[in-house]
């Protein structure tokens, strides 16, 4: 009898959990929608975060249900660069106020940033990742990261909560966890296709492994919880970029377990 109603209960939790938890009209109201951080240095390619990959993740976080805040850290952007002409121009900014661009003013100082209130953390790419995240675009395999950056990369990784990265920022996961498997696409440039095919021989040099993928697919290192897209790392049509990256926010909030 008492093992009979243990396992009623038992059922009725079940059930319980999976009707708020699966029921996608549910997730809106946030009890169970998985809650995603997203790292972002600036705005715009090339001396900040790239704009179509932050808009991408956020579109698919979106859909995913997610319940995202947006971060980004207060320093100054080692340059400010005039897009129109591909130069640096005569002006310093601060990469947590141009990010709150991105994020319509809702922007976070990456100081504040708790694991304990998050399920998995995302880090679009674009020049940012590597001139104000790290200093990757200046010294390679022997960049720095930026305290705070290595600080919330270790603490999700030690709490095994997944880490999603695109484009040039797998770099950052290659420099701080030993071992590391992450994509930022083919290994060779291929006429022009992946103009920063170099990138994957800096990765191995690091001491991570560096897996091909294709824009439109994903790496997913399981034993570390990274989860990798090429993205903006290849010459391509925006809306496969776009898939791609639809593909590393799947795999984030499938190992987010929510
Ligand atoms: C800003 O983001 C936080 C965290 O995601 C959210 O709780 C809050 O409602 C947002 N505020 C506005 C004004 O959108
Ligand atoms: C002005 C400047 O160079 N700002 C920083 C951008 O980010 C890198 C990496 O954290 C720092 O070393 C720079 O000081």
């Amino acid at each position: 009898m008492f093992a009979f109603r243990t396992s009623v209960l038992k059922t009725a939790t079940y059930l319980a959990k999976t009707h708020v938890c699966n029921a996608g009209f549910h997730v809106g109201a946030g009890v169970c929608a998985p809650k995603v951080a997203v790292v972002l240095s600036g705005c715009g390619v090339f001396d900040g975060t790239e704009i179509h990959e932050a808009s991408a993740i956020l579109v698919h976080l979106s859909r995913g249900g997610a319940e995202v805040q947006m971060f980004a850290p207060d320093v100054s952007q080692m340059h400010v660069v005039d897009h129109s002409k591909g130069q640096p121009a005569e002006e310093s900014r601060n990469v947590l106020s141009e990010s709150a661009r991105i994020a319509r003013g809702n922007i976070t100082d990456l100081a504040k940033l708790s694991v304990s209130n998050h399920d998995a953390i995302v880090f679009p790419g674009g020049f940012g990742a590597a001139k104000n995240l790290s200093t990757f675009a200046v010294d390679g395999p022997d960049c720095k990261v930026n305290k705070d950056v290595e600080r919330v990369i270790k603490d999700f990784h030690k709490a095994g909560k997944p880490i999603g990265l695109c484009c040039i920022s797998p770099v950052l996961a290659a420099k701080l966890l030993p071992g590391v498997e992450v994509t930022v696409g083919h290994e060779e440039e291929e006429g022009g296709k992946w103009p920063y095919a170099g990138t994957a021989q800096a990765i191995t040099s690091l001491g991570a492994k560096h897996c091909v993928k294709d824009v439109t697919e994903v790496h997913i290192d399981h034993k570390n919880k990274v989860i990798t897209s090429p993205a903006f790392m290849c010459e391509t049509k925006l809306h496969l970029i776009f898939d791609g990256i639809g593909a590393m926010v799947k795999g984030v909030l499938k190992l987010s377990g929510k």
